[in-house]
């Protein structure tokens, strides 16, 4: 209850921050894009990470405000890298949760950031965990359907964690795979994480989908990624969550 008060008024408050994490094209080593992943700036206990107040966000409704300040948030400030950016336009990856898409609102919401920041839609990518999948409404369908329509990619996070990750292939209008870290952890050293992250990777192609492998952490793996062809990736073997003005300095040295 003491959190759910303080969470309303971090709300009030504008006690949020965007850390901003790089994806690399794995053969070439260029950034192609960010992922924003929020953190809760607190007074008092000093950075919260989103585990500790998303679910409760999500369970009270706050997450559709905050999720609102996301989306305008990190379309504005990657509008203003690739306004001063000389190479291709980087996307930026904003997390969804199940409780926003169950907002009608929620396309009007977006195509208002995508508008307001002078974002280009195809530069905008919204990652939807196999979790807030599983529940297939139509209406799910027909939300993601009017997201996609504004011109925006879908990506599936966590992807090979959930209960029947080929299933949404197959119902979902999915333009990207996010494997696991927990393949990522193991495919140096566990054939069948190998297997099975290699396998996803072709699976990604035959499906003309775009693979990211998530939690890259060394070396090691980065090889077996890139040998087999995934295309991009993320971990804090290049980069960890940056603020904004680290990006900056790292985009414009
Ligand atoms: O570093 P990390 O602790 O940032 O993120 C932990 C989890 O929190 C991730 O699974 C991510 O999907 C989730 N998360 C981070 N930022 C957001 C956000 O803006 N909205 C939602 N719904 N989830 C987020
Ligand atoms: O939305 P998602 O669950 O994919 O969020 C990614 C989470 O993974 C975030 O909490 C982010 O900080 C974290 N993360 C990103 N790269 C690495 C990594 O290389 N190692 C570990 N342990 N965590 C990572
Ligand atoms: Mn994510
Ligand atoms: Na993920």
């Amino acid at each position: 209850i003491a959190l759910e008060a303080d969470l309303r008024r971090a709300v009030v408050r504008h006690e949020f921050e965007l850390r901003y994490q790089p994806i690399v094209h794995l053969h070439t080593g260029e950034i192609t894009g960010v992922e924003a992943l929020i953190r809760w700036m607190h007074p008092d206990k000093g950075i919260v990470p989103p585990m500790d107040f998303i679910p409760l966000a999500e369970e009270t409704g706050m997450i559709v405000p905050i999720g609102e300040w996301v989306l305008r948030e990190a379309t504005a400030r990657v509008a203003q890298w690739n306004a001063r950016r000389e190479g291709p336009p980087l996307t930026v990856s904003v997390n969804i949760s199940a409780v926003q898409l169950e907002q009608a609102a929620l396309v009007h919401v977006v195509d208002s950031a995508l508008k307001s920041a002078g974002l280009a839609p195809d530069r905008l990518v919204l990652e939807l965990t196999e979790s807030l999948l599983v529940d297939h409404r139509a209406a799910t369908l027909e939300r993601l359907g009017a997201l996609k329509a504004l011109g925006l990619r879908l990506a599936i996070d966590d992807f090979g964690t959930g209960y029947s990750s080929l299933a949404y292939l197959r119902r979902f209008p999915v333009d990207i795979i996010k494997i696991d870290k927990s393949f990522v952890d193991d495919v140096v050293d566990e054939p069948t994480a190998a297997a099975l992250t290699h396998g996803i990777i072709q699976l990604g192609r035959a499906l003309e989908l775009s693979t990211i492998a998530e939690g890259i952490e060394h070396a090691g793996q980065l090889t077996s990624l890139a040998g087999g062809n995934c295309e991009l990736g993320q971990g804090y073997y290049f980069a960890e969550p940056l603020t904004g003005a680290a990006i900056s300095d790292l985009l414009f040295p």
